[in-house]
């Protein structure tokens, strides 16, 4: 990965800084954890303490980059810092995002190979803030024609589109992440920014009709009925103020301080124009949350009163009278007859909110769609890409359901990613080589993984199944499914399973797992149904003969293939992240595990404990360990031959015999010590960077010899 590439700019970092930091350590600690005397978790802490009190926030380790939030705007993201950090070597500087971007920048044009960017860390580490930062840098200082910035002024303008439907205040985090994104952006052969493309990932969409406590919805919706104008307003039907929306309201936290409704409202609504995007639909969701039932003698459901039925009609083209038949009515097809049967109250507000989270579903895509199009590379041919990546991250509520346990799942098999890519293929790597290696142990969260979505035995298999059993399967049913499987799984318990000291901590509705970052109790209810995601057929019928074009063409995408039953959400997800990791692991991997300083958002507060925990479970010691213990740098024993040859007349011009034998007369010739390297099966390691920086002095002196030589020959001519 990354290490190999960069052996050079490790060098660089050693010649420049060895001594320069060694004697700054004291006063900001040390830039690189690599360079720790010790490397225990007393002084990794003690050094990313002492560093975030002089606010410097990021610290290496080797190439990844540890990010702490500051909970405070840094004075370290604007052009000037660009300018300092565009095209120098990653070591030459103090530790900066801008540093990781550039280098991978840099990287990809020489190399000519594509990479990616993962960002990770729990909820309000600070992921979403770093993505911004990676694409302001591409977008600010790479080169540019003028043709070309429109690409480049669009992917800046998707941020706050997508932020604003995507992202929600929660307890965790104001500005929290309810989608996963992956977005590439392309290069030509110039290193200009010519193309954008974003996968976005399992929405959740239940914020849309519900909220905890403490929690808001969307941030669109009180951008427009904070921000929008009068006439705005009045031409959807909307009230300004939240106060007036049942969807706005039941988290009782409309307003937040450190959220600007009115001014973002500005920002997205210009962004908006540029995609023919009109805010119909989002009011049209506002309303359709204030449609209310009473129930007749008989218990059925009944319209409470037409305005907002009529605003929602209107809104979204299509006819009134069948909307409320089909929120008060269920349609059974009885062989040839259709037959209408009435709802229950309850019945009729899970059909409202059903429709309401399918359409803002379906316009989240529909968004995401039309921003790829307008950043759409036009010429594809030579094209090299980064990647970002920024999902939501982990996160542990007081009551966590069906949207934790998928955010969850995520963060495992991004663990499991950064695992199989660094500590344990480095590792083999050691092995396949015949390399003597003192392992270094780690957590393997495989075992998590796996028993979440292993095929017919994980969770994920046993709750399909549950959602397809035709007949009497509940949220109680899938659970006593899991007790039957997972009895005896060391991350798995439920009240029935647990021992009498932590059956205490748990609800009979609950099944808890302890996941690599933590343990989660999960309650069962809702499992089922968010699963299911059902949307009444009649209800779908209806939205695909709207007269608004978004609308239909939302609709009509939805699931072509009517006959047969859609995936459940969570095999979806499951494939689309499977997919995700293909993408990944085909490209060069850059790491930035972003830390949370404490939980109460203030700046200036390095919770210890806090802090240790997330350095224990993101696996970053094992990682220092990994990187200390072994080589900084490896090549294959011809690549090797080939560049050094002219420093040992023995090698020089040719070397007739078997590459590894001639590389080991080159190393011989230029005196490397015997524990400075290693001899493996297909390529030499080098212990130390400083070895082979000698080397490498060694080679430009060499090269620039023979070519005064060779100018000297040619002069006379
Ligand atoms: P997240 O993306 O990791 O959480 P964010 O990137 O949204 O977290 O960061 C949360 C908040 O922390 C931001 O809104 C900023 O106020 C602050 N913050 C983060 N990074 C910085 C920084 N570099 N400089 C200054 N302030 C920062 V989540 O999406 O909830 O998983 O799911
Ligand atoms: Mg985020």
């Amino acid at each position: 990965v990354s290490i190999r590439s960069n052996g050079l700019s490790f060098l660089m970092f050693y010649r420049e800084n060895m001594e320069g930091a060694l004697t700054a350590r004291d006063r900001v600690g040390i830039q690189d954890f690599v360079l720790l005397d010790e490397t225990t978790e007393a002084a990794f802490l003690s050094n990313l303490k002492k560093r975030f009190s002089k606010d410097l926030i990021y610290t290496y380790i080797g190439t990844l980059l540890v990010s702490v939030n500051p909970y405070k705007e840094l004075d370290i993201y604007n052009k000037k810092q660009m300018d300092i950090y565009m095209g120098v070597n990653f070591f030459e500087l103090p530790p900066h995002i801008y540093a990781l971007a550039d280098n991978a920048y840099h990287t990809m044009l020489t190399e000519f190979n594509n990479h990616f960017i993962l960002i990770s860390g729990e909820s309000g580490a600070g992921k979403t803030e770093a993505s911004k930062k990676i694409l302001q840098y591409y977008a600010v200082s790479c080169p540019s024609t003028t043709l070309l910035n429109t690409v480049r002024d669009k992917m800046l303008m998707s941020n706050p589109v997508l932020e604003a439907f995507g992202n929600a205040k929660t307890l965790k985090n104001d500005n929290s992440s309810r989608f996963g994104k992956y977005m590439d952006i392309q290069f030509d052969g110039q290193g200009d920014a010519v193309g954008g493309h974003i996968l976005n990932y399992l929405l959740e969409k239940s914020r849309v009709v519900h909220q905890n406590h403490g929690e808001r919805n969307f941030h669109i919706f009180y951008q427009l009925v904070e921000g929008g104008s009068d006439d705005l307003l009045h031409q959807l039907g909307l009230e300004r103020g939240c106060q007036h929306y049942n969807y706005l309201t039941q988290g009782q936290c409309a307003i937040v301080q450190s959220i600007n409704d009115k001014n973002d409202w500005k920002t997205v609504k210009n962004a908006l124009q540029i995609i023919n995007f009109d805010e119909t639909v989002i009011a049209s969701v506002l309303h359709l949350g204030n449609v209310r039932f009473d129930s007749d003698s008989k218990g059925h459901a009944l319209l409470n009163n037409n305005t907002e039925l009529h605003w929602v009609s209107n809104l979204l083209g299509v006819d009134a009278h069948r909307l409320q038949e089909g929120l008060t009515f269920r349609k059974i097809e009885a062989k040839k007859d259709q037959v209408l049967s009435p709802f229950t109250t309850d019945h009729a507000i899970y059909a409202r909110d059903a429709l309401a989270k399918a359409i803002y579903g379906q316009t989240f895509t529909w968004l995401v769609n039309r921003i790829n199009e307008s950043m759409e590379n036009k010429d594809p041919s030579r094209k090299t890409v980064i990647g970002l990546l920024d999902i939501y991250g982990f996160e542990v509520f007081y009551v966590n359901s069906f949207e934790q346990f998928c955010i969850n799942y995520c963060n495992e098999k991004l663990q499991q990613l950064f695992i199989e890519l660094t500590l344990k293929s480095e590792q083999e790597e050691y092995e396949a080589e015949g390399i003597e290696w003192e392992p270094v142990q780690f957590f393997n969260n495989k075992i998590i993984c796996d028993l979440i979505e292993e095929k017919h035995r994980g969770i994920i298999s046993l709750l399909d199944e549950e959602c397809l059993r035709p007949g009497d399967a509940t949220d109680l049913t899938f659970l006593e499914r899991l007790e039957e499987k997972m009895g005896n799984h060391p991350h798995f318990v439920t009240h029935k399973l647990a021992d009498k000291m932590t059956r205490k901590t748990l609800e009979r509705g609950d099944f808890r797992l302890l996941h690599y970052a933590g343990e989660v109790t999960y309650c069962v209810v809702g499992f089922l149904d968010k699963n299911n995601d059902l949307l009444y057929r009649n209800i779908k019928d209806l939205m695909c003969q709207s007269k608004n074009d978004i609308v239909k063409e939302c609709f009509s995408s939805m699931d072509p293939d009517s006959r047969r039953r859609p995936e459940t959400v969570v095999t979806q997800f499951k494939s689309s992240l499977q997919k995700l990791t293909e993408i990944l692991m085909a490209k060069e991997a850059w790491y930035i595990r972003c830390l949370k300083s404490n939980e109460s958002k203030q700046s200036g507060q390095f919770d210890e404990a806090l802090i240790r925990h997330q350095v224990k479970y993101l696996g970053l010691m094992e990682h220092l360990r990994v990187r200390r213990a072994g080589f900084a740098y490896r090549r294959k024993y011809d690549v090797f031959l080939k560049r050094y040859k002219p420093l040992c007349p023995a090698t020089w011009p040719h070397w007739r015999g078997v590459a590894a034998d001639g590389v080991e007369v080159l190393v011989q010739h230029l005196g490397y010590l015997p524990d400075e390297y290693k001899m493996g099966r297909t390529k030499i390691f080098i212990r130390h960077p400083r070895t082979l920086f000698a080397t490498e002095d060694a080679y430009e002196k060499c090269k620039h010899e023979l070519a005064t030589r060779i100018q000297a020959k040619y002069k006379g001519y």
